[in-house]
């Protein structure tokens, strides 16, 4: 049998993926009690397969190995964490970025600057314990939509025919969810305002 890509390590990879679903759990209890809203609709959370991995390697130019596996690709541990308002996108940042045992090595905001193909969302990759890297990916339901019928349609795959036609309209659905997105959170603020509720 093929030995693991992940080597010996896939014990740490789940205790990294444990210590930051623990921690996401703490900051989701924090926030409800602050604010009496919760900011998380749903979170997903894996360790990247094997095939995906190792084809991700291949794509990638790099020799399939535990070193590229961890430290060269480093979304090995994926915690995917669906908000319900674009600013709890943001809420959640900041206190990921609070968390103890946790340095974020890299920030992508791809809300504020949206893939040309209209993709949204925003990635973070943490190190946790000084040693497993791990990506967050944070986004609102409609990005998360958006995301997941776009890759079921396209993403890393040809789509034949009519592909610029295809292309644009798939850009014009994210920017028609962006901007309803824009207005949930308009109207979730007034009715915060009217409240008197901190925001
Ligand atoms: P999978 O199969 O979902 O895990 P890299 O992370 O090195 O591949 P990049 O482009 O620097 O490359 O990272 P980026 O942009 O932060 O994207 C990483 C992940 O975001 C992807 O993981 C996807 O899950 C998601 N993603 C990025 N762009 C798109 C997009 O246009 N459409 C969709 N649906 N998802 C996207 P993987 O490993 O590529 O794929």
């Amino acid at each position: 049998m093929q030995e693991s890509i992940y080597g010996e390590y896939l014990p740490q990879l789940k205790a990294a993926l444990d210590y930051i679903l623990d921690g996401i759990n703490d900051i989701r209890k924090k926030i409800k009690e602050e604010k009496t809203t919760d900011p998380i609709e749903h979170c997903l959370a894996r360790i990247k397969s094997e095939d995906s991995m190792r084809e991700k390697c291949r794509r990638k130019g790099l020799p399939e190995d535990t070193h590229s596996a961890l430290e060269v690709i480093r979304d090995a541990v994926g915690v995917r964490v669906v908000c319900t308002f674009i600013s709890d996108v943001y809420t959640i940042r900041d206190y990921l970025s609070a968390m103890p045992d946790c340095e974020i090595i890299q920030e992508k905001d791809y809300i504020r600057h949206a893939k040309p193909n209209g993709y949204r969302s925003y990635h973070l990759i943490l190190r946790v314990k000084k040693k497993i890297y791990a990506e967050i990916q944070l986004r609102t339901i409609s990005m998360d939509t958006w995301a997941a019928l776009e890759h079921q349609l396209k993403y890393k795959q040809s789509i034949g025919g009519n592909t610029k036609l295809i292309e644009e309209e798939l850009k014009r659905c994210a920017d028609e969810l962006a901007s309803t997105d824009i207005s949930m959170q308009t109207i979730r603020d007034m009715i915060f305002e009217n409240r008197g509720d901190a925001n």
